[in-house]
């Protein structure tokens, strides 16, 4: 049986669901509700800050009643117990990884819990609400401050320490997202290109199941630790 060193996990909003946050494109889910134009694109933030602030304070105070399910804590021990190395490249703004005990950790679309000004660009982390009329505690600006979350349009996060780590993987395992937002979605086939082994972990087939070797269906707090109880058997 094939054994494997380095491992990328590629995760998305299906994974935090079972803890109770929302998915995006479900029934039900956080598009159903928002126009994403107007919550999750610079333009939409330009137009109308006050709508944009709301939004992501009412996500950030979700944060403060949910935790980690089986599935994040199964990915903590799979870094903990795993002989080679393993990249977690989430696209959740959540802090579900951090709280399971996750270290190897890129969040490519940014964090709930980050801020930046717009003016002096200086960050910090923030866990209460943000408003329009908030100074920068770095500048004094007021109204520059915005949620450190990468919207439509945006360029996510280490896309260079990512791309290093799919062509370095040979194993790469997304779990729990749909696999409509690009790059992210792309990063199947670029591992597939390097050589990597493929699995999909969700509850239903993804836009890419078709790219995966190997495809495992059903909710994440099952299907993630019967893998990775599966990879450190090995
Ligand atoms: C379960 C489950 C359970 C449920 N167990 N599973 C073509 C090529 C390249 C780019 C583009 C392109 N066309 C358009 C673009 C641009 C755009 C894009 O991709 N648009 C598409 C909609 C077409 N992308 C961008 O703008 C990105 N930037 C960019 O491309 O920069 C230029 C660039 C070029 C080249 C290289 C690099 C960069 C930025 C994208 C930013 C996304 N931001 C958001 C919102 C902000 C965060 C927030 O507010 O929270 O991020 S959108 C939203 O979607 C959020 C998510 O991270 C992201 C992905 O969603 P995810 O996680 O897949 O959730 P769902 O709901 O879609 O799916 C959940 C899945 O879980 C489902 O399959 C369920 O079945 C499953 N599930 N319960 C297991 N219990």
């Amino acid at each position: 049986m094939k054994t494997y060193r380095n491992i990328v996990v590629l995760t998305g909003a299906g994974l935090s669901a079972e803890s109770g946050l929302a998915t995006f494109r479900d029934k039900d889910g956080v598009w159903s509700k928002y126009d994403y134009r107007e919550v999750a694109t610079p333009e939409g933030f330009a137009r109308n800050p006050a709508l944009v602030h709301e939004f992501y304070n009412m996500r950030r105070r979700d944060l403060k009643s949910v935790a980690p399910n089986a599935a994040h804590l199964a990915l903590a021990r799979l870094e903990r117990e795993h002989e080679g190395s393993v990249l977690i490249v989430t696209q959740n703004v959540d802090n579900l990884h951090e709280a399971a005990g996750s270290h190897n950790l890129i969040h490519m679309h940014g964090e709930l819990l980050k801020v930046y000004c717009r003016h002096c660009r200086a960050g910090q982390s923030w866990s209460e609400d943000l408003s329009t009329d908030l100074a920068c505690p770095a500048c004094g600006h007021k109204g520059g401050m915005r949620p450190d979350i990468v919207w439509f349009g945006e360029m996510p996060y280490q896309m260079e320490e990512i791309a290093d780590a799919l062509a370095d993987a040979d194993l790469f395992i997304s779990v729990g997202t749909s696999g409509n937002v690009y790059p992210a979605a792309g990063f199947v086939a670029e591992a597939r290109n390097h050589g990597a082994h493929t699995v999909e972990l969700n509850l239903e087939p993804s836009e890419g199941a078709s790219y995966f070797h190997e495809t495992i269906h059903g909710p994440a707090t099952s299907v993630v630790p019967e893998y990775v109880a599966r990879i450190l058997k090995r």
